[in-house]
């Protein structure tokens, strides 16, 4: 099990992974220089998909040597993601990155029913956060695509997440399901959703993992949290995945993480055809560059 970000790119670099990446709408600074790096470590061939000047513009003016990187001239962001799409549709790329573009434009490009990255599975957001309180990795579930997932997506967002973090060397990773309380309130769907979960998982209709819930953020990250309100768990105080409420809740968590926290993190779309980066602009360049390396593992 990796113990921190660096791990992913130690592993990577010994697999000599080699991926070709599309980059959806390349006029983008912050993602050119994630791609730049990962490039030059030799990890991804790019395809820079975008208006072509723009991009080189931003290339000249850092001073990037991209000269072995396959330019598409596109100065309409909607052909640009449907170019770069069907490129990783057509298997003539491995990973979608998202550049100076819309999370939903991209996203309805990945979920289009004639060219998009559908496998009849449903899509979601995994995280991987390096937090310096935290005693390991932790990750957490879904802050960007689905907005209010019922029990239902709930199962296939941690199947997915699930399934990722077993490869990741986790064969039961451990699984929180947060709401406000540990307590099942018939009022507050959250805890209902966690608490049916966590039934599920115990008569393996949810396999390869531990889930407990509901608990409360504290309860689930910390022993101290979790032992002072009595809470007997195999997961509180040692999870690996943070399975969340909804997008706002989730959304919240990841930017005070890594604004207050100043933690470092990885992030993928799961569930397509192929994984899809989708970084927000507020993610620093090593995030970007982390998130390159967590898709190009998957
Ligand atoms: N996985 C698989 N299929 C999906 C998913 C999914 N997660 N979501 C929708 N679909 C399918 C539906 O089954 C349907 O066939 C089709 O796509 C359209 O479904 P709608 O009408 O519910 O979805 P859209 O196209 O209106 O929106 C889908 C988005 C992913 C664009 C939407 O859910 C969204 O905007 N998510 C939040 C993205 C965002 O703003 N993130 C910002 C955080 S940084």
């Amino acid at each position: 099990m990796f113990k921190s970000l660096n791990d992913l790119q130690k592993l990577i670099l010994q697999k000599k992974v080699k991926k070709k990446l599309a980059l959806a709408v390349s006029q983008d600074g912050h993602s050119l220089d994630a791609v730049h790096n990962a490039y030059q470590a030799g990890i991804i061939e790019p395809i820079l998909i975008g208006s072509q000047s723009e991009t080189e513009a931003i290339i000249a003016a850092k001073g990037y040597d991209f000269s072995q990187a396959s330019f598409i001239d596109e100065s309409d962001n909607e052909k640009a993601v449907e170019i770069a799409v069907r490129m990783v549709h057509d298997s003539q790329a491995d990973i979608l990155m998202k550049g100076k573009v819309a999370t939903p434009t991209l996203l309805k490009g990945v979920l289009n029913k004639e060219w998009g990255l559908r496998t009849g599975r449903l899509l979601s957001h995994f995280a991987l956060f390096e937090v310096d309180t935290y005693h390991k990795l932790i990750a957490v579930t879904d802050v960007a695509m689905n907005i209010a997932p019922n029990l239902k997506d709930k199962i296939d967002i941690v199947n997915n997440s699930v399934g990722y973090l077993n490869k990741m060397g986790i064969p039961k990773p451990k699984v929180a399901v947060l709401g406000a309380i540990e307590m099942v309130n018939e009022s507050m769907q959250a805890t209902l959703d966690a608490a049916l979960l966590s039934k599920m998982n115990q008569r393996d209709q949810i396999k390869n993992c531990i889930i407990d819930g509901p608990l409360a953020f504290d309860n689930a990250v910390s022993f101290e949290s979790a032992k002072h309100k009595g809470i007997k768990s195999g997961v509180a105080g040692d999870t690996d995945l943070l399975l969340m409420p909804d997008i706002e809740v989730g959304n919240v968590l990841y930017k005070t993480l890594v604004f207050f926290a100043k933690a470092k993190v990885a992030s993928v779309i799961l569930g397509a055809s192929a994984p899809i980066v989708l970084t927000s602009r507020s993610d620093s360049e090593e995030s970007k560059y982390n998130s390159i390396l967590l898709a190009a593992m998957a």
